[in-house]
């Protein structure tokens, strides 16, 4: 057994399909077209959720018949195969899910996380893997579940699902390094531009909400670093009114001279207040390429893949994959109503998440609050469900210290506590400020587990080991934060 993940393999930042991969394409094409009774099983993040979708759709237009349950990594453990072909997507590489099958039976397995098997692993059933880490290709920012899918339905000649491929890069922050997408993501974007899909603002505002949120709102909301524009929107208003630029309208609608001005209003702000190593990397904290689909009502949120993705995510921390799976599948009527009764439900919840962590004063520092240590800062996020632990992690981040990551933690059940990190991308640029690496090691190293991306990820650690988890940490990262 072998365990690589993209730390030990430099992973390559190739456009095409390697022929090892196409070679298990062609594989799971005939198995696929050879099989009739199927189920798929997938995770429940933005990635998870395109990749059913996705599957799904290529199964409806083959004429199969098939099931679609969502999945999280923890309901794999003892997980029975009772299907002809089991497909698992954004998920199976790192759980043993072929442990209870047999040789009639076959899966496939379309993922992207560190895999626990190799290449030639010797499986009961009829193994099949599909996994760019096997082929020496990094997961977190060259290709995503939805899209190792979406080479799949490639090859059935499905180039029009090519958007939705696009879509679960966004919601996996594929991009989250550069601003961009790259690597085998750069085929998927190319073929949804090519059929009339997908535009590509290079170098736009890096602000959240192109297509809902009043400028100001947007502006107001940047928390990467903290200005005094940050959850100030009377500040960001007069910033604005300022720079004679009109705060009312959504960024999607403001000029590109407009953009030029506000960008260099934010980099002024900025550069007065960061650490000179983070200098140079300050540019791509303000620009990313914003991602538009051409086949959506330019005026309506889906149009913009940054907030479709929000709200995919908004689905699955509260279960609802079907309304997901409905609008991923083209559904624009009911599904897109309860999409938005969901939306505005997830977010009523997390403003009370918020203030019951934010609003605490120092006199109840025993009850919560952020606690500040020398290179962390974490808060207990009592009450807080665990699905949206990490989500209110990243708004509490605004309201902390940026240059230190934000530690969330929350009880799941007598045993254990799920940990969420988020972090500022600045510190993510420095390449020994892998959270998603060092949430992995720490966590184990007090008996649990965990992993994800080097701004936005998390673990589950016994409640006993709470206090030693917190304290490894903050000495894992001492010269690592600039104070
Ligand atoms: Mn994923």
């Amino acid at each position: 057994m072998i365990i690589m993940d993209s730390e030990s393999l430099n992973g390559k930042n190739i456009t095409e399909l390697p022929e090892s991969m196409k070679k298990l394409y062609e594989q799971a094409r005939e198995l696929i077209e050879n099989n009739d009774d199927i189920k798929i099983y997938t995770h429940i993040d933005c990635d998870g959720l395109c990749s059913g979708a996705i599957l799904s759709e290529i199964l409806d237009r083959l004429g199969k018949e098939h099931e679609i349950q969502w999945v999280n990594l923890d309901e794999l453990q003892d997980l029975e195969i009772k299907n002809q072909l089991t497909i698992f997507s954004d998920l199976g590489s790192g759980q043993p899910v072929d442990k209870n099958a047999n040789e009639n039976q076959s899966i496939i397995i379309l993922d992207h996380h560190p895999p626990l098997r190799d290449l030639d692993y010797n499986a009961n059933c009829n193994y099949l893997e599909i996994n760019p880490i096997h082929h020496g290709i990094d997961g977190s920012y060259y290709v995503c579940g939805g899209g190792l899918c979406y080479f799949l339905g490639k090859e059935f000649g499905y180039e029009d699902l090519s958007w939705i491929g696009v879509l679960s890069a966004i919601g996996d922050m594929q991009n989250s390094r550069t601003g961009k997408l790259e690597g085998l993501n750069t085929t998927i974007v190319n073929d949804a531009k090519k059929n009339g899909l997908l535009e590509i603002e290079e170098n736009d505002l890096n602000l959240y909400g192109r297509k809902t949120n009043p400028l100001f709102v947007s502006l107001s909301r940047f928390s990467d670093v903290k200005l005094p524009i940050t959850n100030n929107q009377g500040r960001a208003k007069k910033i604005l009114k300022d720079l004679e630029i009109d705060g009312t309208v959504p960024l999607s609608k403001v000029t590109y001279e407009e953009k030029g001005k506000i960008f260099q209003e934010l980099f002024k702000e900025i550069m007065e207040i960061v650490p000179s190593k983070y200098i140079p990397f300050v540019p791509k904290l303000l620009m990313s390429d914003s991602y538009e689909f051409l086949n959506e009502n330019k005026e309506e949120f889906l149009s913009d893949a940054s907030e479709f993705s929000t709200s995919m995510n908004a689905c699955g921390r509260n279960e609802e994959y079907e309304t997901a799976h409905k609008v991923l599948k083209g559904n624009r009527q009911e599904a897109l109503d309860s999409l938005e009764g969901i939306s505005k439900e997830h977010k009523r919840n997390l403003a009370k998440s918020i203030e019951r962590v934010a609003k605490r004063t120092d006199e109840e520092i025993d009850e919560g609050g952020i606690i500040e240590l020398d290179n962390i800062q974490y808060f207990d996020g009592y009450g807080i469900p665990a699905n949206i632990v990490g989500t209110v992690t990243g708004m509490i981040l605004g309201e902390g210290n940026w240059k230190k990551p934000m530690i969330g933690l929350s009880q799941t059940d007598e045993d254990n506590i799920k940990v969420s990190l988020r972090c500022s991308k600045l510190l993510s640029y420095d390449e020994k400020a892998h959270f998603g690496h060092i949430i992995r090691e720490i966590s184990q190293s007090v008996g649990g587990n965990g992993g994800g991306h080097a701004v936005a990820c998390g673990a589950y650690i016994p409640v006993d080991k709470r206090n030693e988890f917190i304290e490894n940490f903050n000495q894992r990262l001492e010269g690592i934060i600039e104070k």
